[in-house]
């Protein structure tokens, strides 16, 4: 069985690694007024942060058209007997859904859409895991349970300059009051059961900081193996302090670094910052 495996953009995994993995990537959207660009295809992470610091008016972000995923499962059915596609968090996009719905309009190719229940560079080794799985030959079932197992070990945190560009887009969950009170603050945030909520009221970026390495500390002192990316928007210097600091604290986790592109800093603002870890 040939199984293709597909991502959408904001797992944000590079280019080369795509190919090298032969990952299949549907583009998300950022729209500037009337102007729309395909992440990752269209407009860089560098073009981006530049346009949304001149813009006049915030960005806003869209899914893939049911359209594309059909065009692009389509295509997979040539060379492909099935597909898993796997998505951002189903209850911050409907990309999930568009996979689901488009799955159901394709002939001669089996879909499995996936929600990653994240998104960003959790959501991207998992892909990644995919599809070394699918290129060694396995069946899309052995590669759906490790997508299970990764999941359940999954463990992120971050944190935003401004809460605002997350209440203006409505992706945090709580009603206005309480996160009216969590505007004055910079809390620590993390996803439960798919939606972003407060993990806890934090003061300053560094007591945050501090509390996610204890956080991978704790994971860390069981002796699991584990792997961890530290994602930014537009602060790739402090993102290699942090990997320097982390490494040479927990020697035995694989770190890498990773970053929040245009979609996701849309709704995180520039200067966001978060670290994410699994089961290696
Ligand atoms: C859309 O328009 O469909 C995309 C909406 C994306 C919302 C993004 C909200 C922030 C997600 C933060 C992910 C952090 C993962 C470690």
């Amino acid at each position: 069985m040939r199984t293709a495996i597909v991502t959408d953009s904001t797992a944000y995994i590079p280019k080369e690694v795509r190919e090298k993995y032969s990952i299949y990537m549907i583009p998300l959207n950022v729209i500037f007024g009337q102007e729309e660009y395909r992440e990752e295809v269209d407009i860089t992470a560098d073009v981006f942060f530049e346009k949304m610091r001149m813009a006049d008016e915030l960005p806003t972000s869209s899914q893939p058209s049911i359209g594309q995923f059909v065009e692009l499962f389509e295509q997979l059915a040539k060379d492909y007997d099935a597909v898993i596609s796997i998505h951002l968090s189903k209850k911050i996009s409907g990309t999930y859904q568009g996979a689901v719905t488009a799955s159901g309009m394709v002939e001669g190719i089996k879909v499995y859409p996936y929600n990653s229940g994240w998104s960003c560079m959790a959501q991207g080794f998992y892909a990644i895991d995919a599809a070394k799985m699918a290129l060694a030959g396995k069946e899309p079932e052995d590669i759906l349970a490790r997508l299970d197992e990764l999941k359940a070990s999954t463990k992120a945190y971050f944190m935003v300059d401004d809460l605002t560009h997350l209440q203006r887009g409505g992706r945090l969950s709580g009603s206005q009051a309480v996160i009216g009170s969590l505007l004055k603050i910079k809390p620590l945030l993390t996803f439960v059961d798919d939606e972003i909520v407060p993990f806890e009221k934090i003061r300053t970026q560094k007591k945050a900081l501090n509390r996610i390495f204890d956080l991978l500390g704790e994971d860390a002192a069981k002796g699991l193996p584990l792997k961890s990316s530290i994602i930014h928007a537009n602060r790739e210097e402090q993102a290699l302090e942090i990997k320097d600091e982390l490494e040479k604290r927990f020697p035995t986790v694989d770190f890498s670094i990773s970053y929040f592109g245009p979609v996701i800093a849309t709704h995180l603002g520039e200067g966001a910052i978060g670290i994410a870890w699994m089961l290696k």
